[in-house]
């Protein structure tokens, strides 16, 4: 006797954990020389925000030096980062903005 008595073991639970897609927060650095009001700009433009909420935001970057700006898919986030960088650079505006995961 080899002890295998042949049963064939049924899994009777699967998996019910969907892995969600992990998330990124995308940044906006402070700096000495964009203009505020083309942060606000930015902020409008690019993130969907009141001038009213863009105006806090930024002005919580020039006091604090950085702040999130909102929570995106990798694709999402790194067109954002792209977009604004694109926007500030054609503007000549030395402002940063950069991802980084949740
Ligand atoms: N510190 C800038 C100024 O005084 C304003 C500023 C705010 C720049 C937020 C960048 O992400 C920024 N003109």
């Amino acid at each position: 006797k080899d002890g295998d008595d042949g049963d064939v073991g049924v899994k009777l639970e699967t998996r019910t954990k969907t892995k969600r897609p992990p998330l990124y927060k995308v940044l906006i650095l402070n700096d000495d020389y964009t203009p505020m009001e083309f942060v606000v700009h930015v902020l409008e433009r690019f993130f969907g925000m009141t001038h009213a909420q863009a105006f806090e935001i930024m002005l919580t970057v020039h006091k604090k030096g950085i702040a999130v700006v909102g929570v995106f898919s990798h694709e999402i986030a790194e067109t954002k980062v792209a977009l604004v960088m694109d926007f500030a650079q054609r503007h000549q505006h030395p402002l940063q903005c950069t991802m980084e995961k949740e």
